[in-house]
């Protein structure tokens, strides 16, 4: 559950190195290794860990592989964690080795970082019923035009990797440690909070924990399951002006609309929330303060779309310039 610690154990007990290249070949090598916990490991930002990235990167070995065996390889050998920071640094290390195995497939690593996004973002559109117009093949290369610093990938390349996505999904490993326990044993913020009510208007005191975008509520901290569930995307968070209550927070919709939520009834029957909008309650300004930045740290768009937009950019910009 706690990746730094269980190395840290293993190296105190002289069961591993604490070298880069022996941590990586555990971590790549070691049967029944959770792969969310090798992924947050690996996406960390200590030297160290950016070390053992590398080395972990090395160990795939990509050459006359196409892009997308590469990346089957490579997504199955962890679990890509959600925050940017971290894709970003994987993905460029990704790219890294895959030129280097690879010269001459690419002019640049922007280039391969970019077609390596566009393949997984293709992936989700073909194999998630929820998406319902599938790209075609030609929206795959038109979305793919000027990568190659400014210039074209031939279309024969792109045709190949869109067939071998559209045929074989990629495998990525099951969220093996990140169900609901695991998800409140990380938490960004937890704490207790006052919370007023939807319809009736009453203060309840609920045990917070904010993790992975969504605001969870208990009736006590040991408490298993929620009683509701608060997801952040899209929503916004201030402070509350109302000065016969002090310390409060408020997280609304900026459209005005009713906040999509779910909470459990009395019967345990789970239904839609029925708030406009959440009114909460810290102890202190200090603690509304720390949870209105938390939160706001949560609301986060999908981090896939910021990164490959910013490479993009620099991609056009170098073009530009030469
Ligand atoms: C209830 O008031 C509680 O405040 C609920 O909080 C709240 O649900 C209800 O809002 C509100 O009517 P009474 O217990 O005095 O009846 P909790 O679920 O934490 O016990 P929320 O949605 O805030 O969880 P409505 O709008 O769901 O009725």
């Amino acid at each position: 559950m706690d990746p730094k610690r269980g190395i840290n154990y293993l190296v105190e007990n002289v069961l591993l190195e604490w070298k880069a290249e022996a941590v990586a070949e555990f971590l790549y090598k070691e049967e029944g290794l959770n792969k969310t916990a090798i992924g947050d490991f690996l996406g960390e930002r200590e030297e160290m860990h950016l070390d053992v990235l590398k080395a972990f990167v090395d160990l795939h070995e990509f050459s006359g592989l196409n892009l997308v065996q590469a990346l089957r390889q490579f997504l199955w050998s962890f679990r890509l964690p959600g925050e940017a920071q971290k894709i970003d640094r994987m993905m460029e290390a990704f790219a890294m080795r895959y030129c280097f195995c690879n010269v001459g497939v690419f002019q640049s690593t922007d280039t391969c970082y970019i077609l390596s996004f566009a393949i997984i973002m293709l992936n989700t559109s073909l194999h998630n019923p929820n998406v319902k117009d599938k790209p075609k093949l030609e929206q795959f290369i038109s979305m793919n035009r000027g990568i190659d610093n400014g210039g074209d990938l031939p279309s024969e390349l792109l045709m190949k990797l869109y067939e071998s996505i559209r045929s074989e999904p990629f495998k990525i490993p099951e969220d093996d440690g990140n169900d609901l326990t695991h998800t409140f044993f990380n938490p960004d913020r937890e704490g207790w909070l006052l919370k007023l009510g939807g319809r009736v208007k009453t203060w309840k005191r609920r045990w917070f924990i904010l993790t992975d975008s969504c605001l969870y509520y208990f009736e006590y901290t040991t408490d298993k399951n929620p009683i509701g569930i608060i997801p952040l995307e899209n929503l916004c968070v201030r402070e509350t002006n109302d000065t016969s209550k002090q310390h409060c927070l408020e997280i609304f919709n900026p459209k005005g609309q009713k906040i999509k939520a779910c909470k459990t009834e009395n019967k345990g029957r789970v239904v839609e929330g029925k708030h406009q909008s959440y009114i909460l309650r810290a102890a202190s300004t200090d603690e509304r303060n720390d949870w209105i930045k938390s939160i706001r740290a949560s609301i986060t768009r999908d981090p896939f779309y910021d990164l490959v937009t910013v490479r993009k950019r620099k991609v056009v910009n170098n073009s530009n310039a030469s």
